[in-house]
């Protein structure tokens, strides 16, 4: 699929290696510092180009940089450049504010690197790793080379803890709903990629993280994590927002199907079987739980103090004793329900059905954490309490099923 042409030979000549891809809205305040500190830290081996790729910010980022190549003297129409040493820098100006991943996929097009790298405006991604990724990419020319927040050595300055837990959450997500177990921070804005990896994807998802993409529709090319410190933006304003986070909801349901359209046609038929099948077994988990909700409800309904005084019917408990007691019955009931008929398990042999039992209940409590972990940051980032119940119940039980199917009945998960 993709050619083995080595860096090597290009590096000494007139031929750019490397397009150092930037994005940017409204990023004034970053920008010119940070051209001057990626050219400082260029290696001068290879002929390198940075290309701005402005979304006709408010601010005039994209003049600063416009005036920045012109003080070099040397314009030229729609896509102006400037050559500094080993470094060229050129800006891409878009008339409109249409989002990142087609901001990237312009400056692509804008490209002529065999290699790109693609990486944020605001100091997030430090320029000093740049060359890393560079000697990276060039010892393995035919891998996606990526700044790793999440392996030993990465890590992350000035977040505040709901959006490192958001970030982590998200990560989780996807390295396991999607099959991407092998990179530890599919999420990351900052890699580097022979181009022609990047122009031969088709786009499909209103996500801002391309790299994820990328990842899950080229499960064979090999990857490397280069530890780096992500520090949160310190000038210029944020573009994350609620959108942001259903964005990133909507690309992952997207990426899912892709995943499942095209096993169908590139594995085998009986992909397609098991996909069904995982599904059935999914949509009776959601029955089995539905009917947990039930009879927890009739159980903590009929103990309570409450009902017992005005119609004494069971027994005279304190309204939480009552709950729990429901929870409890709920989640047994929830585990046979669950063995019996979603995972059709039929032994009932005490030891080993007592371990399943234990780890099922183990499983609820890390839904539950996950539940309650997706709530806490999509109501604190303004999502309507009924919209984030909704959500979050949904992810977390979907989890729960996989760790469930995985871990207490030792079934594949895609199966
Ligand atoms: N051209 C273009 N660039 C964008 C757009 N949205 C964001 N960017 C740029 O993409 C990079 C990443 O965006 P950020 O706002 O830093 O997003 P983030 O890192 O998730 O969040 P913060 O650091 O909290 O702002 C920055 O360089 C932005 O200027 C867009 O719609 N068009
Ligand atoms: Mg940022």
């Amino acid at each position: 699929m993709f050619s083995n042409r080595s860096n090597a030979e290009l590096s000494n000549s007139n031929i750019v290696t490397f397009s150092i891809i930037i994005p940017t809205y409204n990023e004034s305040e970053n920008i010119l510092r940070l051209i001057t500190e990626i050219e400082k830290n260029l290696p001068t081996s290879d002929l390198t180009e940075i290309i701005i790729v402005d979304d006709n910010s408010p601010d005039g980022t994209g003049n600063l940089v416009e005036n920045y190549i012109n003080q070099q003297n040397h314009a030229n129409q729609k896509v102006s450049r400037t050559r500094t040493r080993n470094c060229m820098v050129k800006v891409v100006h878009r008339t409109v504010k249409n989002g990142l991943i087609p901001a990237i996929m312009d400056g692509v097009k804008q490209s002529s690197g065999r290699n790109v790298i693609i990486m944020d405006a605001d100091f997030s991604h430090p320029p000093e790793v740049i060359p890393k990724m560079m000697q990276e990419l060039k010892m393995n020319p035919n891998s996606i080379i990526i700044g790793s927040r999440y392996v030993e050595g990465g890590k992350v300055i000035g977040w505040p803890k709901k959006r490192k837990i958001l970030s982590t959450g998200a990560s989780f997500l996807a390295r396991f709903g999607l099959s991407v177990k092998r990179v530890k921070d599919p999420m990351s804005g900052l890699f580097a990629l022979p181009r022609e990896f990047i122009e031969n994807i088709s786009i499909d998802t209103k996500g801002y993280k391309i790299l994820l993409e990328i990842l899950v529709k080229n499960k064979e090319i090999p990857t490397k994590e280069i530890p780096y410190t992500f520090t949160d933006r310190r000038s210029g304003k944020s573009k994350m927002d609620k959108g942001v986070i259903l964005n990133y909801a909507e690309a992952i349901w997207q990426l899912y199907r892709h995943g499942q359209k095209s096993g169908q046609v590139t594995i085998n038929e009986k992909l397609n079987e098991r996909s069904v099948l995982f599904l059935s077994k999914v949509g009776r988990y959601y029955t089995v739980g539905i009917s947990g909700l039930i009879i927890n409800y009739i159980i903590s309904f009929l103990l309570a103090n409450d009902v017992a005084n005005s119609i004494r019917l069971l027994s005279n408990v304190w309204y939480l004793e009552a709950s729990i007691i429901g929870a409890a019955i709920s989640a047994t009931s929830n585990f046979f329900f669950n063995k019996y008929w979603t995972f059709e398990d039929r032994q009932f042999e005490v030891g080993s059905t007592a371990r399943q039992y234990i780890s099922f209940i183990g499983m609820s409590a890390i839904g539950l954490i996950i539940q309650i972990a997706i709530l806490y940051f999509m109501v604190e980032n303004f999502v309507p309490y009924r919209i984030s119940l909704i959500v979050a119940i949904a992810v977390a039980t979907t989890i729960n099923f996989i760790l469930n199917k995985k871990f207490t009945f030792k079934e594949k998960v895609w199966a």
